[in-house]
């Protein structure tokens, strides 16, 4: 009988034992995301940046992962009630708050040169305006490619996880680049070497660099700021809290310059606000919206944004000096708003007018609007959902991939003008092709082999055919010195 009692005991015990969160956080998530769950490739997951995901949101996400994000599904690998555990788990605060103050910023600023005493002339032959920077994902890396020719000049380590476009002063010698994690470098293109690192924050979104070239705005969502530093040597000057006038703090989304405005402008992820931020140091004006904006997208004249949020079902077009909205954009799915781009398009009656594209991260389809009415003027089909749409001034077409789904590996180029598919390229059957930047004469597009031994494809941008591929660690974005300092219509700035 005795024993009898201890064996329903042990396997009531084993039947009911709860799953260990921590240690399965430890075990799928921690990679991602890093130790305590401060955030590194993939989002913090801290109550403070969960407000926007309800719990059962959190369950599905872990269950099927996230559609447009590297988040994969684990409900075939681990059971109901271990995924509820994990979700439980990243909605408790941890044991000591995360922070990150003025203090933590200034004390991790690291100097490697003194960029006056390097000389101010390139060390390379190649054109320095035509250089274009490959970030390579899969170990860490960056290459620096000759535009003309299409030839690395050197390859170099990066911080763990470099996300976002990199900025260039406006004269292409200095470049700067934020990590997931928190850390800006800013390198010298002319000398290629490393200038100077801080750590602004736990988890960061994006880097903006004045158009005057003398700060630098980094985009926070942990802690709730956003964090200027004098772009000489990345000293700290100032952390902007995130806090709205009901007292209510958010994440920053991205933070874009505006040039022509003297002005930084930051989209909010928890409140619905877009800031103007002065480069003169005044203080922020907050620029009040009906709705969140995730992303958005200037247009030429930086007088209008289009923006998008990840949860309603429509765009805004705002005006931003009167802070007004002025029209809906019917763009369905989930528009990738930042990868937009502009072009002429002759209406049937002859006319010129400018469009604009996005591609949508969910649905498979690029929309052109009028810019404008901002009415969509044609929806085009597409393979499936796709991250990234890329064109240049010289060249007639728009490439967009289709980054999601078994069509990754396809490559669509689009007529800007019939605004039809003209050509599917399918470089390597099955590896994911995207992301595709031109050298500065729009030339030659380049496409990422988005895969661990993936590749780098040059292809003459007129006739589409290949002219060589170059091995790389799973490339991801290209960024050529013209094309973003000279703010080409065909990428984003
Ligand atoms: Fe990005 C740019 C947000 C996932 C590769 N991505 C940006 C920018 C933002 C953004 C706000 C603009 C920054 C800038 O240029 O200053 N990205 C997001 C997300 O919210 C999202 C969907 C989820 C997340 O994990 O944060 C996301 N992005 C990814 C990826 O999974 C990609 C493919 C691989 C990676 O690096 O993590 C990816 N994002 C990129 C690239 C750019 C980018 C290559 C720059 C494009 C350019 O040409 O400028």
């Amino acid at each position: 009988m005795k024993n009898l009692l201890i064996l329903t005991a042990l396997l009531s015990s084993v039947a009911y034992a709860a799953p260990n969160a921590e240690a399965l956080y430890d075990t799928h998530c921690l990679s991602c995301h890093a130790p305590n769950r401060l955030g590194g490739m993939g989002p913090t997951l801290l109550p403070e940046s969960l407000a926007r995901l309800k719990r059962p949101e959190a369950i599905k996400a872990i269950a099927d992962g996230l559609p447009a994000t590297q988040m994969p599904g684990f409900k075939d690998l681990l059971k109901p009630d271990e995924i509820s555990a994990l979700a439980d788990f990243i909605y408790t605060p941890p044991t000591h708050p995360p922070k990150w103050d003025a203090a933590d910023i200034t004390a991790s600023r690291i100097v490697h040169q003194d960029a006056l005493t390097l000389p101010a002339k390139p060390v390379f032959k190649a054109d320095p305006m035509n250089i274009t920077l490959v970030v390579e994902h899969g170990d860490h890396h960056i290459t620096v490619l000759d535009g003309d020719i299409m030839e690395p000049i050197v390859r170099f380590p990066t911080r763990y996880a470099l996300h976002g476009g990199p900025k260039f002063t406006p004269d292409g010698r200095f470049v700067y680049w934020a990590t997931r994690d928190g850390w800006i470098t800013k390198f010298d293109l002319w000398n290629l070497t490393v200038v100077a690192e801080t750590r602004v924050g736990i988890n960061t979104r994006n880097v903006a660099v004045a158009s005057d070239g003398k700060t630098v705005l980094a985009a926070n969502y942990l802690p709730h700021t956003l964090v200027k530093l004098d772009a000489r040597d990345l000293s700290l000057i100032e952390v902007i809290p995130v806090i709205a006038a009901n007292g209510k703090s958010s994440r920053v989304s991205a933070v874009y310059d505006a040039r022509p405005r003297n002005s930084y402008i930051a989209a909010l992820k928890d409140i619905p606000e877009v800031w103007e931020i002065p480069y003169d140091g005044r203080p922020p004006r907050p620029i009040v919206l009906q709705d969140h904006l995730d992303d958005f997208f200037f247009d030429p004249g930086y007088a209008y944004i289009l923006g998008a949020s990840r949860s309603a079902p429509k765009g805004q077009v705002i005006h931003l000096d009167s802070g007004r909205k002025i029209a809906e954009l019917d763009l369905g799915g989930m528009p990738h708003l930042g990868s937009g781009i502009t072009w002429d398009w002759k209406d049937s009656n002859g006319q010129t007018r400018r469009v604009m594209a996005s591609p949508n991260l969910k649905d498979g389809l690029v929309t052109v609007i009028d810019m404008q009415t901002w009415q969509p003027i044609k929806t085009i089909p597409t393979a499936g959902p796709g991250f990234f749409l890329r064109s240049h001034e010289a060249s007639p077409y728009a490439w967009a991939d289709v980054f999601f789904g078994k069509h990754r590996d396809v490559m669509h180029v689009i007529d800007k003008q019939s605004l039809k598919i003209v050509a599917d390229l399918k470089p390597i059957p099955g590896q994911t092709a995207t992301h595709v930047e031109f050298d500065r004469y729009g030339k030659f597009a380049l496409v990422s082999i988005w895969e661990m031994d993936g590749a780098l494809i040059v292809y003459d941008a007129k006739t589409l055919k290949e002219i060589k591929r170059l091995p790389m660690k799973r490339p991801v974005g290209k960024y050529n010195v013209w094309n973003k300092t000279r703010l080409s219509e065909g990428t984003s700035h």
